[in-house]
């Protein structure tokens, strides 16, 4: 059997990652460590932990030297997939210091962990003898090519070129990977993915929280003008190619992951009004759980209001990256990976799955998310 060191396995790609594995790879068992902060949370994965003795969970900080080399020395690690991370750029904007200490130190202290545990000996050329079948990955995003105009796409070979403090901490980590892959021979791989969405995001990003909003009655805050594309990516695929990446790519390789779909900000945020009021159109018992309850003639809660008129243009987020787009075909040639939920599919799946978790939603924004929302967007 082998042995995944996840980390941010609380978080919403790590906990879907987490759930991927336990379902569809039954050879490997996971160590999940996560300092639950504000976006992780422990109940997303407490049936995963409590259901399976393949999966363990450690609350602990990946910056933290002790711990990690505890785990190195109490489970037979073979494999760190690094999802551990500050991920929310307008978070960024405000506190850069915590995602310079996090993404950056933090992936580096985790790459010193496994160096240190993984090394088995000097070759006669002065470098390190590594553990056979081991594997440093790191999960990246796109944003570490900057932002692009109207036309092409980022590749692999697409200069790194971040602009906020958030892609400027993971074009660091990337790099200190790559210098551990170097300097030290060490076995590693980096997978660079678009947007992703679906269920267990977390409420402060795009797509979750014009759901929870629109639940809730309220205004849909676009920045801009809206006309910022993003490249969605449904994040069961996106886990996929993770562990792909992981079992069949090659070492030292970065691969780009993204699934050719395209939409400006303002496109999602019709897309996801249409989609709430045909779901609740069709199947009135949803309708109880929005705030607004006004009750029509007929006894039926309305939903006239959940229209285009909840749109908002707001202040733009400081140095908006205009667009992203990935090509995928590295990873699609070399390893066959591609997309299997295509947009249209996908966001129906994740609108549905929020209106059958609320109280999940519930569970993750009852700490400081109220504080946050109120300061980032004020009382709309
Ligand atoms: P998230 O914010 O939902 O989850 C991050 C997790 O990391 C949380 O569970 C949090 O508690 C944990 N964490 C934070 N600091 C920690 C620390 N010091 N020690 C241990 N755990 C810590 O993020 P996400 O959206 O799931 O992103 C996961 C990874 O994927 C990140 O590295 C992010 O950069 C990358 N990524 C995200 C996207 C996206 O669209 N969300 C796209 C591409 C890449
Ligand atoms: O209220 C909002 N209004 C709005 O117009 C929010 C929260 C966002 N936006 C815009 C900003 C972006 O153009 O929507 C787009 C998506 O924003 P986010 O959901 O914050 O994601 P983004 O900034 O694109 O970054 C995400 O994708 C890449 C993840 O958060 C990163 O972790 C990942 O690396």
């Amino acid at each position: 059997m082998k042995c995944y060191l996840v980390t941010g396995g609380a978080g919403f790609i790590g906990a879907n990652f987490v759930k991927y594995i336990l379902k569809y790879a039954p050879e490997i068992q996971l160590i999940v460590l996560d300092a639950l902060t504000y976006a992780g949370n422990l109940g997303t994965i407490a049936s995963d932990i409590s259901d399976n003795s393949r999966c363990v969970f450690v609350k602990g900080d990946i910056c933290d030297k002790e711990l990690v080399n505890k785990l190195f020395e109490e489970y037979p690690i073979d494999c760190v997939v690094n999802f551990a991370a500050e991920s929310h750029v307008d978070r960024s904007i405000e506190n850069p210091q915590l995602f310079l200490q996090t993404n950056i130190l933090g992936t580096q202290n985790l790459l010193d962990g496994a160096r240190h545990h993984w090394v088995t000996g000097k070759a006669e050329n002065g470098y390190p003898l590594w553990k056979s079948n081991v594997r440093f990955h790191q999960v990246s995003t796109d944003e570490v090519y900057g932002s692009l105009g109207t036309g092409g796409y980022f590749t692999e070979l697409t200069p790194l070129d971040p602009r906020s403090p958030y892609s400027a901490s993971k074009t660091s980590a990337d790099l200190i990977v790559k210098a551990y892959a170097d300097t030290y021979k060490m076995p590693v791989s980096i997978t660079r993915c678009s947007n992703n969405y679906g269920p267990y995001h977390f409420p402060e990003k795009l797509i979750p929280l014009i759901i929870k909003n629109i639940l809730e009655g309220k205004q849909l805050p676009v920045y801009g003008d809206g006309s910022n594309v993003r490249d969605w990516l449904y994040v069961d695929d996106h886990c996929k190619a993770i562990y792909t990446v992981i079992e069949k790519g090659r070492e030292g390789e970065v691969y780009n992951v993204g699934g050719h779909n395209e939409r400006t900000n303002l496109e999602i945020v019709k897309t996801i009004i249409h989609t709430i009021y045909q779901i609740l159109s069709r199947e009135q018992h949803y309708r109880a759980m929005l705030k607004k309850q006004t009750i029509l003639a007929d006894g039926s809660i309305d939903i006239s209001w959940i229209n285009e008129g909840l749109i908002t243009f707001v202040k733009d987020r400081l140095g908006h990256d205009q667009r992203y787009a990935i090509d995928p075909t590295k990873i699609t040639n070399e390893l066959g990976w591609t997309p299997q939920t295509m947009f249209d599919e996908g966001i129906i799946k994740t609108v549905r799955w929020y209106l059958d978790n609320q109280a999940w939603v519930e569970e993750v924004t009852s700490g400081d998310y109220q504080k946050y929302y109120e300061k980032m967007y004020g009382d709309r």
